[in-house]
């Protein structure tokens, strides 16, 4: 059956064969299918027209999302948490990265060397705790989606320069924007409060100037609490410790009846997590029909029954009682 196409249908065509984009692509046959003949002759026609409309809006809905599904500031977590370096330039981010973990970050005596965040795991006990490099920020410049990145981390590890006179000025201007930026707030009296756990460093105190510039600075803030550290070792190990302290968790391992516990991989709980709350980190259906649990390490004795209330410790062993 002959399909005795108009002169618009070619036009329309036509039209769709030089349209540049998907859209355009789009518009053009759209038009064709509004003027084609409608009768049994072009049916065939017409159906591979709406074919192509839905196949091409597809691949622009597809293009969409992976163009704001995917953020270079964005870091998936992993680990028992996740912890945010923010610093100003040159202050020492990667190194610190760089020596707690196995990231390959970059480092160099000149500033903005980082450019996006790098994110590496830091052994800690028989767990892992991730850290995040970042590129550096300062009063007046803040990379943008970085603070989205502080804000999605478990805590934040703040990062002031010891071998500068500079630091201060660094002090001043993370605590100015970081407040103005609502990922941290202060009290009248100038304590750092936030909604985020936090801890401040003191950077490479192995500096000759150090000693000097930390002088000045406590000076200035007599109560701001910092951990003093040096990529040479100083403070690193207790830092470990200070980083998961801040994350607020604990490890329990968990234990079937009659076999000797799963040592090597511990689940992470939020302190003051309860038997209830690690039998649904196990399986999302065992909290309904959980009774009881057996409980070693913070319990009175060992393998002690304990309610779905009890409150686990760090390093305790559980038996769920399902
Ligand atoms: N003396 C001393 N120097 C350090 C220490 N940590 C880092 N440095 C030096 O400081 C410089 C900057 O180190 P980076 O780790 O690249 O600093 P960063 O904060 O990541 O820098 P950006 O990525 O530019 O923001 C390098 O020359 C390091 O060797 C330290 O503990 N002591
Ligand atoms: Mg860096």
């Amino acid at each position: 059956m002959p399909a005795n196409l108009t002169p618009q249908y070619y036009a329309a065509e036509e039209n769709y064969k030089r349209a540049a984009t998907p859209e355009g692509k789009v518009k053009a046959l759209q038009e064709m299918l509004a003027i084609i003949p409608k009768h049994k002759g072009t049916e065939r026609l017409q159906g591979d027209i709406k074919k192509k409309i839905a196949r091409l809006k597809e691949d622009g809905k597809k293009k969409k999302q992976t163009k704001s599904g995917f953020n270079p500031f964005g870091v998936e977590k992993e680990g028992a948490g996740q912890i945010v370096l923010a610093g100003y330039p040159n202050s020492g981010k990667s190194s610190i990265v760089g020596v707690l973990t196995r990231a390959r970050v970059k480092i160099a005596d000149y500033p903005f060397t980082t450019a996006l965040p790098v994110s590496g795991m830091m052994p800690y006990k028989d767990t892992f705790i991730q850290l995040v490099d970042t590129p550096p920020l300062s009063a007046d410049n803040v990379p943008s989606g970085l603070i989205g990145t502080f804000k999605e981390a478990d805590a934040l590890m703040i990062v002031v320069d010891m071998a500068t006179a500079e630091c201060l000025e660094q002090m001043e201007g993370l605590t100015t924007v970081l407040q103005e930026r609502e990922v941290i707030d202060l009290t009248e009296d100038g304590f750092i409060i936030a909604p985020l756990p936090f801890l401040i460093v003191a950077n490479k105190v192995d500096h000759p100037d150090a000693a000097e510039n930390l002088g000045v600075l406590k000076e200035l803030w007599p109560d701001l609490k910092m951990h003093e550290i040096s990529n040479s070792g100083k403070g690193l190990e207790e830092l470990r410790e200070k980083l998961y302290e801040i994350l607020d968790v604990i490890r329990i391992y968990g234990k079937t009846s009659g076999k000797p516990v799963e040592k090597e991989r511990p689940f992470i709980l939020k302190k003051g997590s309860t038997v209830l709350d690690f039998a649904g980190q196990v399986h999302k259906d065992f909290p309904e029909n959980l009774k009881s649990a057996l409980v070693w390490g913070s319990s009175k004795f060992d393998g002690q029954a304990v309610p779905r209330e009890y409150i686990l410790e760090d390093e305790d062993i559980v038996e769920l009682q399902l």
